[in-house]
């Protein structure tokens, strides 16, 4: 049985439609997907829709519409970027499925049988944007405004329930402690460490149902629901189908725990690296290995927003799809910045990038190889004999990239991985300029070196394209398709020296990324 690898992304919110941070964390989990299915690796890849909540309901409100209806609305518009972006999620979670809400009363239930849940009573400041009660201090020092969206905080007083995080939160400490590996990047585990060191209160786990109808009843409490974070976050434990409650997802999917990886942005870390660990816990769930928190995009130097017009929406993906095609906006987004950073949206930087490493770099690669393999060996990969020298360069560079793949999507590193394939199209590109097969093919004393080096060219340009599916799926399997090679080969063998065979038949090619102006 094949080792699995689980990736998930944050459930995102149905209040709004969805952009390019959205985009960005799916494109990411994406990539890690197709990436470990090609290392062999059994994949469970897991998005959806975070549906219940304040947020909603007043996004309904607005809208003159119901929580539903929004919802429903809302999540064709996720689903539909979703294939537009070629994203292979092998399920998709909304929080209002049954099968999701029937799970979250189970494993609330859970807790208050293990006594990990009290009533009492909350009195205090409330962000309803960020759905979450604010110590006094923290109100105060915030003007009594929220510290996310500066909106004034509201006055709360009720009967609640509420989980012991004091009672994990040591226990969270030293696990974070030894386990270095478990929130990534280092900064990120900095920060909650120094924060939680700081002490915790315990969590209100509820709100009332007069105030908020729209959510997961509490299962010991009719007139509750279950606070929105611990019903959104079980949701990647839910949708495996446990535990059993006697239904069709029941253990279905078991061995996909505990997960590899949850991707989220930085904004959303306190819940994933504190609330929901310290819930595992209590619940003796094995815990997620990592939670790596990447940075936020601004647009074009500031703040998205659709006052300012530099919203990047579905309608701007779409748009740069149309000009650039939607390989090259996944490999902008994962090559422009270091995963975990901060990163501007720029479409200067965007085409400059497309020019220089896509269209210059790959493309013209592919490009002159094909048309020279076309012209001196009639269409037809020749067979690498004579020793030349200078291809040590571009093998090493073809065996640092096969080297270093895992480990740079391991770290969510997308950023050096595609520089380890630049490096080879670098390494290519300087090999063919140091040994001018174009001078060499017109002295047939040559023949033998020409064949070697434009072998050579091909074979690199293969591993360049092999490794670049996981980012550039369609891009990938075009350019293999241009060598003879069909796409979706695994990287163990696929991945080492002199695999494309002589012989092979190249096809005339367009253009892989025509050069933008
Ligand atoms: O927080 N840059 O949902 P959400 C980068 N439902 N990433 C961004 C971004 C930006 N400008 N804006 C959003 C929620 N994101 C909860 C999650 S999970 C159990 C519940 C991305 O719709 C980023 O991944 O507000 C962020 O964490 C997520 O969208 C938040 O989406």
């Amino acid at each position: 049985m094949n080792e699995t690898y689980y990736v998930t992304t944050p459930i995102y919110y149905v209040n709004d439609v969805p952009h390019i941070g959205h985009s960005y964390t799916t494109i990411a989990a994406d990539t890690l997907s197709r990436f470990f299915r090609a290392a062999g690796r059994d994949v469970r890849f897991l998005t959806g829709t975070d549906e219940h909540g304040i947020k909603i309901v007043k996004a309904a409100a607005e809208k003159n519409t119901t929580p539903r209806e929004l919802a429903d609305e809302v999540v064709v518009g996720f689903r539909d970027l979703w294939a537009d972006l070629n994203i292979t999620n092998d399920d998709f979670i909304r929080t209002t499925e049954p099968r999701h809400e029937d799970r979250v009363q189970k494993l609330v239930q859970e807790l208050v049988d293990r006594d990990e849940i009290y009533e009492g009573e909350y009195a205090g400041w409330y962000d309803e944007g960020q759905e979450e009660y604010v110590t006094e201090s923290a109100a105060r020092d915030n003007k009594y405004k929220s510290g996310i969206n500066g909106q004034p905080l509201v006055k709360y007083q009720e009967k609640n329930w509420f989980f012991r995080l004091t009672k994990w939160a040591p226990k969270l400490i030293e696990y974070i402690e030894a386990n270095p590996e478990f929130v990534k990047p280092v900064s990120r585990r900095n920060e909650v460490l120094s924060k939680l060191k700081l002490g915790v209160d315990d969590l209100c786990i509820s709100r009332n149902k007069e105030k908020l109808p729209w959510g997961v009843e509490m299962p010991n409490d009719p007139t509750h629901v279950v606070y929105v974070w611990i019903d959104a976050l079980s949701n990647y434990y839910t949708s495996l189908g446990l535990p059993e409650i006697g239904d069709e997802w029941d253990s279905r999917s078991e061995k996909y725990w505990p997960c590899d990886v949850h991707l989220i942005g930085k904004d959303i870390l306190w819940f994933h690296a504190v609330y929901w660990p310290c819930v595992l816990m209590a619940l003796d769930i094995p815990l997620p290995k990592t939670i790596f928190a990447h940075g936020w995009w601004t647009s074009e130097g500031k703040k998205m927003s659709k006052s300012l017009g530099n919203f990047v929406s579905r309608e701007v993906i779409a748009e740069l799809c149309e000009e650039y095609s939607r390989d090259a906006f996944r490999y902008y987004l994962l090559r422009a910045v270091n995963f975990g950073q901060d990163g501007d949206f720029c479409r200067d930087l965007f085409k400059q990038l497309y020019n220089s490493e896509l269209a210059n770099g790959v493309g013209n690669l592919l490009s002159r190889t094909t048309k020279m393999i076309g012209k001196y060996f009639d269409g037809s990969v020749p067979q690498a004999g004579t020793d030349v020298p200078e291809a040590a360069a571009v093998r090493e560079a073809a065996a640092t990239l096969r080297d270093t793949a895992a480990g740079f999507m391991a770290d969510c590193a997308f950023n050096k991985y595609l520089q380890a394939i630049i490096d080879l199209v670098n390494a290519t590109n300087l090999f063919i300029e140091q040994t001018e097969p174009f001078r060499l093919a017109k002295d047939e004393s040559q023949r033998d070196r020409l064949a070697t080096i434009l072998y050579t060219c091909a074979e690199a340009v293969r591993i360049v394209l092999l490794y670049l599916q996981p980012i550039m799926p369609d891009k990938a399997a075009a350019g293999l398709a241009v060598l003879g090679v069909s796409a979706g080969a695994g990287f163990a063998e696929a991945g080492q020296w002199g695999q494309l065979p002589a012989g092979a038949n190249i096809q005339t090619a367009q253009p892989l990324f025509p050069r933008k102006q």
